[in-house]
Parts: C-alpha cells; structure tokens; sequence
C-alpha cells in the first residue's frame, strides 16, 4: 500500500514537470502575495526551459522580472501567462527579481 501511494506521488510530480518530445522542459511560476512560487527552480544544461511566469494579484511590486543575466526585463500583466524562454548552456544560477530586486528567486542550471 505504501509502494502504491509513492508511485502516485512520483506520477505526480512527473506531471507537474513535463519534458516533451523536443527537449523543451516547461515550468510554471505563479507571482502571489507571497512571492515567486516556487521561487526556486532547477533546469538541465544544454536544454530549452520554458518558464511561464503568471502574475495573480495585484498586491506584489513583481509586476515584472528581470533576469540581469539573460538580458530580460517583461512586464507580467495580471492573470496573463508569460514565457520566457532560454537553452542554459553551462551549469550555475541565475538570479531573477522584481524591478526593485526585493523579491526573487533562483533559477539553478544543473
Ligand atoms: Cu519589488
């Protein structure tokens, strides 16, 4: 029964994280009340990650996210899916953040 019930879990989490047929991994970040969630996120070297960012409530200052690194600075209007997209090509971080830098997080490159 045990056995069982982590299998599910693993389906699950399997799903919530998809890589399709091209290699693209697709991960989806909320902006609440609490921050980026989940603010920290782990892709592969050498793949396409997609991230679609979608902004829910107005009480954030992350109206947008700048990504110093890669060059972006997107608006993220509310309740509108944003991707951004990008093929990390060496393992490392990369610290995204609100225009103010006050709230974040991290996008680690394995
Ligand atoms: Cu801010």
């Amino acid at each position: 029964m045990k056995t069982l019930l982590m299998g599910a879990l693993t389906a699950l989490t399997l799903a919530a994280a998809p890589a399709n047929k091209s290699g693209v991994r697709t991960v989806e970040i909320s902006v609440t009340s609490k921050g980026f969630e989940p603010a920290n996120v782990t892709v592969k070297a050498g793949h396409t990650v997609r991230l679609v960012i979608t902004r829910k409530t107005d009480r954030t200052c992350a109206k947008e996210i700048i990504l110093d690194d890669l060059g972006i600075n997107q608006p993220l209007p509310l309740d509108t899916p944003v991707t951004l997209e990008f093929t990390p090509s060496e393992s490392g971080t990369l610290r995204y953040a609100c225009a103010m830098d006050h709230i974040g997080g991290i996008v680690t490159i394995q």
